[in-house]
């Protein structure tokens, strides 16, 4: 773990774990009773080819521990990966907050984040279109604080009464459970054209946001408005952000479902071979705030989830932020029992009167019980606050303390009132005493009616080229309906938030025209909203280098040194594993084969030049469709010398139909990167990597959006 950073480095939660931590190397097996055990490959019986005993205790409690070893997944977000990491302040929040972590910037806090999709049971595939979570868990002084977060940040509905509803529609339905892990099914979508109040959420969910190029590339939003209260009592709302420093990027549909077969564990591979390989993913914290007097001066309501803040409007402040530096050691210990609640707060933060999350405040507890079998989840390691635990509660299954005398109860004289409250200067929590003067109505505010101006604002701010995702993910979604009502209640819907969006999605799904609608006043757009303006970079980006007999050892090792140097990662592709010879009898072992990989894990692919190099490819069927793929899902591709002409062969987009050779210098068209004849290839590996860090080159085929007719 990197320690050079700063003074605890979220070493005080790595130590109060350590001592869970088991080693069997070297040792005798046993039974968990601590008996050594003789044989553990066959069973007692009488004979050797007799019945088994029940007498063999060996036996019984293996099966009987295999039988228990699973724990009901998470009702939603059963899919995740997690890892430990800390947090840093840049300048003390002294004014807004007396949250001890967010008062000295020397002080690190340790973390730990799971990221999860949301639909898909726990062995469902990584890259499905779908929200994210991002909730990430503070070990501070004042206890634990959860920021229980996704990557989009609004939500489908307004009140968390109608939680189970959206989970109903959204999962596999219930008569034949299919389908896995998706949205494109007729009980979400009925759902949604019912409940208007989805449509600034399905927007995004229609979007790239969906389907992250990793979790490292990706937003985080607390979502739910939160309160922060000062040393001197003072209060003001308040929204969290996590933003990436590597950027927002997402994958394409095609290349997304394809890559569900290719590598379900995509990205908790991309996770954990970042932090093995010290890509340590980072993430800055920002806060919005609203002053308590400002609560009502917004064309929307500042409780309402399903609304954003607009950055414009108020702008996130950055205040610190977080690296995840270490792995877990134990998949299940820590990553599956790890207990979220957005109701772990500390001194300095408090709720809102924000419906989703006063529901939410009820919902985690809760569901840990069944989950995780009991009270005493709290106890379990990943789940323990690094500062000390003292109260009066007792007893309940696997409880883990053994607490002495014989006082449970406060208040009392026998213990002298211990463990006695806290008042406010030693650290004890005390609620924002917030006025409320109001009648007992099961009822929604007029403020939360409004549903689509928002949604209208999400899509104004995009790019032709996102508008023409968004249309592409409705097709395919809205297209998987089997209802034909549905469906056309969809383009209807969505016709409310832009008249041309509504258009498209009717001729992509065969519905009719959707009737004129009132224009939306919303004419606003929010250049934060759209990942055009994200940051852009090479660093961790994953090239395949294609090799075979006759390679050019010169250009395969100039690229791999400047991409090592630019923070990419590389790895060479052959038709099999067994070592090859360059064309000047250099060996290399190549470490993927067409078999073990796929062009759907890159971001980049470069060929080098090599005249017998060139023969081997051209006959190659796998090198074709590489690159086909390479070429189709808008990454960058490269090649040099004899290489560059195998490229025509598969250009099907006619990108490089006008490339007549390079003489020496990078030619370059659409993320299409070329070379002959220099002697230097370090300026053409310059370009390159250039192209890289764009991401992808959404101008290759951006001309065919479907337009309505
Ligand atoms: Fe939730 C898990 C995020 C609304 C009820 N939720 C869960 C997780 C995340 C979120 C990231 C996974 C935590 C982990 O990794 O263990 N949920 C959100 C966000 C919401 C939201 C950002 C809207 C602002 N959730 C929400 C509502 C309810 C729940 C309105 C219920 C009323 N969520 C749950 C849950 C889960 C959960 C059933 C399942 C597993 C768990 O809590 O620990 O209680």
């Amino acid at each position: 773990m990197d320690t050079n950073n700063s003074v605890d480095t979220g070493r005080k939660k790595m130590d109060q774990l350590s001592p869970y931590l088991e080693n069997d190397m070297g040792q005798k097996a046993t039974t968990d009773n601590g008996l050594k055990i003789s044989n553990t490959d066959d069973s007692l019986k009488l004979g050797e080819r007799g019945p088994t005993l029940l007498e063999d205790f060996h036996f019984r409690q293996k099966i009987t521990h295999f039988d228990h070893e699973r724990i009901p997944e998470r009702v939603v977000h059963a899919r995740g990966f997690g890892a430990h990491g800390f947090f840093q302040l840049y300048e003390s929040m002294s004014e807004y907050t007396k949250a001890k972590f967010l008062q000295d910037p020397n002080l690190t806090t340790p973390v730990f984040v799971r990221f999860s999709t949301v639909v898909g049971s726990r062995g469902s595939a990584d890259t499905v279109r779908d929200v994210r979570g991002f909730a990430t868990k503070f070990y501070t002084e004042d206890g634990n604080l959860d920021i229980v977060g996704n990557n989009i940040p609004v939500f489908f509905i307004q009140d968390a009464i109608k939680f189970p509803d959206i989970v109903h529609a959204i999962k596999p339905e219930p008569h034949n459970e299919v389908p896995q892990a998706t949205s494109a099914h007729d009980t979400f979508w009925d759902f949604v054209v019912n409940t208007p109040e989805t449509a600034h959420m399905v927007m995004w969910l229609m979007s790239d946001r969906a389907i992250p190029r990793s979790f490292r590339m990706m937003e985080g939003f607390g979502v739910n408005t939160f309160r922060l209260i000062n040393a001197q009592g003072q209060a003001r709302f308040v929204k969290f952000h996590w933003k990436p420093l590597l950027g927002v990027h997402s994958l394409l549909r095609d290349e997304a479902q394809r890559l569900s077969g290719k590598d379900p564990d995509f990205h908790r591979r991309d996770l954990w071979d970042a932090i093995e390989q010290g890509n340590y993913p980072e993430y800055e914290l920002g806060v919005q705030i609203i002053e308590e007097s400002q609560e009502f001066s917004f064309d929307f309501d500042i409780l309402d989830p399903t609304k954003v803040w607009p950055e414009e409007l108020i702008p996130v402040k950055i205040i610190g932020k977080m690296t995840l530096n270490k792995n877990v050691d134990n998949f299940f210990a820590e990553t599956e029992q790890v207990a979220f609640c957005p109701a772990n707060i500390v001194p300095g933060i408090d709720f809102s009167n924000d419906p989703l999350l006063q529901g939410r405040l009820f919902s985690y507890e809760d569901t840990q019980l069944s989950r995780l079998g009991g009270p005493n989840f709290r106890q379990i390691p990943i789940n323990r606050p690094v500062v000390p635990v003292h109260n009066d509660q007792r007893d309940g299954g696997h409880q883990m303390r053994i607490h002495q005398g014989n006082v449970s109860y406060f208040p009392n004289m026998l213990a002298q009132n211990s463990p006695s409250p806290a008042d406010e200067a030693e650290g004890g929590f005390v609620h924002y005493a917030e006025r409320v003067d109001a009648h007992k109505v099961r009822a929604r505010s007029q403020s939360f009616r409004d549903h689509f101006r928002q949604a209208t604002l999400f899509w104004n701010s995009m790019s032709p080229t996102e508008k023409a995702h968004i249309v592409d993910a409705f097709h395919y979604e809205a297209g998987s309906v089997k209802n034909k009502e549905v469906k056309q209640a969809v383009a209807d819907m969505f016709a409310h938030v832009a008249p041309e969006l509504g258009e498209q999605i009717a001729v992509g799904i065969g519905v009719n025209r959707p009737p004129s609608v009132p224009a939306n006043d919303m004419k606003a757009s929010s250049a934060a909203l759209s990942q055009e303006n994200t940051i852009k970079s090479a660093r961790t980006r994953k090239v395949a280098v294609l090799v075979e007999n006759g390679f050019c050892p010169l250009a395969v090792n100039t690229m791999l040194n400047e991409l090592k140097a630019a923070g990419a990662v590389a790895e060479t592709v052959s038709s099999s594993l067994a070592p090859i010879t360059g064309k000047d009898g250099t060996m290399l072992e190549p470490n993927k084969s067409f078999v073990t990989t796929s062009s759907l894990v890159y971001d980049a692919v470069f060929i080098p030049g090599g005249a017998n190099h060139a023969d081997a490819i051209s006959q190659n069927i796998d090198v074709r469709l590489f690159i086909n793929e390479a070429l189709r899902h808008m990454k960058t591709v490269g090649a040099a010398d004899e290489a560059a002409e195998l490229l025509l062969m598969t250009d099907a987009a006619g990108l490089i139909s006008n490339f007549t050779g390079s003489e020496g210098t990078p030619w370059v068209n659409q993320g299409v990167v070329l070379i002959q004849g220099a002697d230097n290839l370090q300026p053409y590996c310059a370009e390159f990597i250039n192209q890289l860090s764009g991401h992808r080159h959404w101008g290759r085929l951006i001309d065919y959006p479907i337009t309505a007719a």
